[in-house]
């Protein structure tokens, strides 16, 4: 939706007057409580309702007996909360139930709810995007919620946190007004030429730009750490057939994810697990045995191995493991050795290895761990070998990082947009791709208006005189 139907469908929604939404809070099932959030203009009469009292003082629990409005049944005991526009999460009035979280209860809230005149109930992230349009949170910090909410190891959460906070709201919000600035000065020079405007606007337009690039690029040169710390750091199992690992990734994820045999070439397709790896979200990948061309049995394992290398390659991390047991290493898994990120494993070290200890420490200078699948032996140190590895490689610092490819694809068409202007001839021709790059960036955050430009241009202009 545009920006100008979003507007339009505000103003419809003062006139129609705003339906009041409602949802449980907190997840469904049995739990020792359940909170219930109201938002909406009606949400002050509902509290009033179900309380049979007046309003509680503003963002202060107050113990309440709430019954149905319509028969006077009790529903439960519970404490009310009472948040007044606009300082509220949704930025109109809203009210928060806080109830046992039987089911029963929860239910004959919500049914009571649904029966107050004004009242549905709220479609999926309506009290987000509420939130958004009231200006309470950018696009950025509303993903953040959601990834919150989603949060599954410690770095998401602060990642999550951090976004939540504004930081990456805010950092684009400022590359923004610097765009907007350079197009006002020569939205000035366009429409007021005759007028006694200084005489280097255009020349002013173009200062901050080659900056800005510079800020940018740097921002987008982060190895995608923000993106991985939020989707899970990539990490692919390869070797030769037979050498445990479909094992190794079952002992990882501990449990049965991959089928284990004896026989060579049982993996055939990709098998993913996702593993907090020492507080980092990872997902690892078991392939097919790195087999040569012509010991490949079928067109299936074919396609397999195919797979597998594709995987090996789009790897943040390659953990190439040997067989302990098998003479010195050698062909395809030696390959996925190369190029950095890799991990040698030498497993099977339960058994007699053939490959002596002096192998264990590297394997072709890559770093090696030997471990048995089969008893655990030197798991630990493996996944604290990862764990390390992927701190090295995506901790992310204090300043705020990119986490999702939207963010990505926008900031590129921007910077594009940017080095254009950059290099324009023609100030109209700069204009134009200035308002392109200061487009792509409040596509980021949910702020696109012209009018945003056009107020600048007056303050410029005001300034100007
Ligand atoms: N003794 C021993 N056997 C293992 C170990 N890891 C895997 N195996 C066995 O090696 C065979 C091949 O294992 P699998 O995980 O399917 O290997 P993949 O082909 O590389 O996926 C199976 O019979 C496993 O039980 C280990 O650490 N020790
Ligand atoms: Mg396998």
């Amino acid at each position: 939706m545009s920006w100008k139907m979003s507007r339009f469908k505000d103003c419809f929604g003062i006139v129609m007057n705003k339906r009041t939404i409602f949802a449980v809070a907190t997840a469904h099932g049995r739990a020792g409580i359940a909170v219930h959030r109201v938002s909406g203009p009606a949400a002050g009469a509902a509290l009033r309702a179900l309380s049979g009292a007046g309003l509680p003082p503003p963002r202060r629990a107050t113990r309440a007996r709430l019954r149905d409005p319509a028969t006077g049944e009790d529903i439960d005991d519970g404490l009310c909360l009472w948040f007044p526009a606009p300082a509220s999460m949704t930025g109109e009035d809203v009210a928060e139930f806080h109830i046992h979280g039987g089911q029963a209860t929860s239910a004959a809230l919500a049914a009571s709810l649904a029966g107050i005149e004004g009242l549905r109930p709220a479609e999926p992230g309506e009290f987000t995007r509420r939130a958004f349009e009231n200006g309470k949170l950018d696009l950025t910090a509303a993903e953040a919620v959601a990834d919150l909410v989603d949060a599954e190891t410690a770095a998401q959460r602060r990642q999550a946190l951090r976004q939540l906070d504004g930081a990456l709201g805010r950092l684009y919000d400022g590359w923004r007004q610097v765009s907007m600035r350079s197009l006002a000065h020569l939205e000035a020079h366009f429409d007021f030429p005759d007028e006694d405007l200084p005489p280097d606007l255009v020349s002013g337009a173009r200062v901050g730009i080659a900056p800005l690039i510079t800020a940018m690029a740097a921002h987008l040169d982060d190895g995608a750490s923000g993106e991985r710390i939020r989707d899970g750091v990539r990490i692919a199992i390869v070797g030769a057939p037979n050498v445990g690992k479909s094992s190794l990734l079952n002992a990882l994820a501990g449990r049965d994810a991959a089928i284990v045999a004896a026989t060579a070439g049982t993996t055939r397709d990709v098998i993913e697990v996702h593993l907090d790896l020492g507080g980092y979200a990872a997902v690892v990948a078991d392939t097919a045995g790195l087999r040569e061309p012509g010991d490949v049995v079928d067109a299936v394992e074919r396609e397999g191995v195919r797979r597998a290398r594709l995987r090996a390659e789009q790897a943040d991390i390659r953990i190439v493991v040997f067989d302990a047991t098998s003479g010195a290493p050698s062909g395809a898994a030696l390959e996925a050795l190369d190029g950095g990120h890799a991990l040698a494993v030498l497993n099977k070290i339960d058994l007699r290895p053939v490959l002596g200890p002096a192998l264990a420490t590297e394997i072709a200078g890559v770093p090696a761990l030997a471990i048995s699948a089969l008893t655990g032996a030197g798991l630990d140190r493996l996944v604290e070998a990862l764990r390390a590895r992927i701190a090295e490689r995506f901790a992310v610092g204090e300043a705020p990082v990119l986490t999702r490819a939207r963010h990505r694809a926008a900031l590129e068409e921007c910077v594009d947009a940017l080095r254009r202007a950059d290099s324009a001839t023609l100030p109209e021709l700069m204009a134009e791709d200035l308002r392109f790059a200061t487009r792509a960036l409040g596509r980021i955050t949910g702020r696109v208006g012209v009018e945003d430009i056009l107020d600048l241009v007056f303050a410029d202009f005001c300034i100007g005189k």
